[in-house]
């Protein structure tokens, strides 16, 4: 009996001692919620940085239930590095270009400080970002169909269809344009009747001995894209400096950006289609009331002007352009234009502002020491992010940013305050376009060899007011 009486002490005794470590709560290890690594920190990431995702805490979800709703978080399973540093260029300079091979300056320079931009509402309206499509490869434009289906250009040569926010395994097209430095598959938009007679226009990069670049119209049919028809070809070329971008305008007539091909003068010859904004009509040919007769100039003095769109509510006309990544040993100098027929834009005479009546000043430029190294651009005339509605935003690549531009003035328009948005928190941006839901659709570019992508860039993300 006695000894009976001593195994249950025994017993109660070693289930005593054992109970604290299954009733007493976890406590987490300080420094292991992070599983991510990301880069030290610097002051200006701190003061920029989204929250940490939470998806990867091995906590109980209780402890995270929501994000912080004042910010707009990245897709929390793709946390982006915030590296300060570029990768290098993998490209070499071409024989032709005596420049770095750089859209952007090499060296790191300040970034805009935001101002406070009054919003035209009571309720001030923050974006909320979400990953619409994945695993692209140098995404260069993107162009709805409809509010199912829209195209996108892969730099490499590939024109890709999404349905749905799916992308379709097959290239709709596959052009051989690869391992032309900036150059390839760039800028892509669709007739105005492109539903019923299914052609589109795409600008490509070639080789003819050295790169050029060619405006072509190409029809949709029965799920695939073919049927070219040379619009215009041997538009100078290089490694760096194609422009790229189409749009047709309310007018009806097509135009196109070219770069300088890296021979800046080319940008002020009237004769040559490089650093230029071309306008034709659909067919390819001269439109009568272009502002140089018999010429497909519409706008010169341009060095690389990546990003074009109309605000559809006063017909103006919008531009941005690389400035100078080492020529004449100028830097930075990136320009937001509004682009006048005829009008000559400065390069490489003039940078910044100037006094000379000759030349149309930049609405807004980086400056000498700042770079954004804008890309596509659109005037937002949409109704679902109301607090951006008559604003411009363009994309940064350097910049990894989106620049929200508030404007006024019917005709003469100018700057009254712009912001950075999502700095840093996807990379490199290329294209920026408004869906047909009004969405804020754009592009990274960090398979570019200039980025630091993720494991799913290059990316689509989509943004919308956060509710
Ligand atoms: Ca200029």
């Amino acid at each position: 009996m006695i000894r009976r009486l001593l195994m249950l002490l025994i017993v109660l005794a070693i289930a005593a001692s054992c109970a604290p470590e299954t009733t007493e709560p976890t406590t987490p290890t300080p420094g292991t919620e992070q599983e991510t690594p990301v880069g030290e920190p610097t002051p200006d990431d701190v003061a920029l940085a989204t929250p940490s995702p939470t998806v990867e805490t091995p906590y109980p979800p209780a402890q995270t239930p929501s994000p912080a709703p004042q910010t707009p978080s990245p897709a929390p399973e793709t946390p982006y590095p915030q590296a300060e540093t570029p990768s290098p260029a993998p490209e070499t300079p071409s024989p032709e270009t005596p420049y770095p091979p750089a859209e952007e300056p090499a060296s790191p320079t300040p970034t805009v400080t935001p101002s406070p931009t009054p919003d035209n509402s009571d309720v001030p309206m923050e974006p909320q970002v979400e990953v619409w499509v994945r695993n692209l490869e140098i995404p260069w434009e993107l162009v709805f169909i409809d509010e199912e289906r829209a195209m996108v250009t892969e730099r490499p040569g590939r024109l890709r269809l999404i349905v749905n926010g799916e992308l379709q395994p097959q290239p709709l097209l596959t052009l051989p344009t690869s391992g032309l430095g900036e150059g390839g598959l760039m800028g892509l938009v669709l007739d105005p009747n492109f539903s019923q007679n299914g052609h589109l226009y795409l600008m490509y990069t070639y080789r003819d001995g050295a790169p050029r670049n060619r405006i072509s119209r190409f029809t949709w049919q029965d799920g695939q894209v073919g049927n070219e028809n040379i619009l215009l070809d041997n538009i100078p070329g290089a490694r760096i400096h194609n422009g790229g971008r189409l749009g047709i305008g309310p007018d009806g007539k097509l135009y196109a950006t070219t770069g300088d091909a890296s021979d800046p003068d080319l940008a002020q010859n009237p004769d040559s289609l490089a650093g230029k904004l071309l306008r034709m009509n659909l067919d390819g040919s001269v439109p009568d009331d272009n502002p140089f007769s018999g010429s497909l100039v519409y706008s010169l003095g341009h060095r690389n002007a990546q990003g074009l769109d109309w605000d559809a509510e006063t017909g103006l006309l919008y531009s941005t352009e690389h400035g100078p990544t080492g020529e004449f040993g100028l830097c930075c100098r990136d320009e937001l234009n509004h682009i006048v027929a005829g009008g000559n834009y400065g390069w490489p005479e003039v940078t910044l502002d100037s006094d000379d009546p000759r030349f149309v000043d930049p609405i807004m430029h980086s400056g000498p020491d700042n770079t954004w190294a804008p890309a596509g651009m659109v005037v937002y005339r949409g109704d679902l992010l109301r607090h951006w509605h008559g604003n411009i935003l363009f994309g940064g690549l350097r910049g990894q940013h989106i620049h929200r531009v508030v404007l006024e003035g019917e005709e003469e328009p100018r700057v009254v305050d712009s912001e950075l948005l999502f700095h840093r928190e996807y990379g490199r941006i290329r294209a920026v376009v408004v869906g047909p839901d009004g969405a804020l659709y754009f592009t990274t570019s960090n398979r570019d060899g200039r980025g630091q992508p993720v494991a799913d860039d290059d990316r689509i993300l989509r943004v919308v007011p956060s509710q």
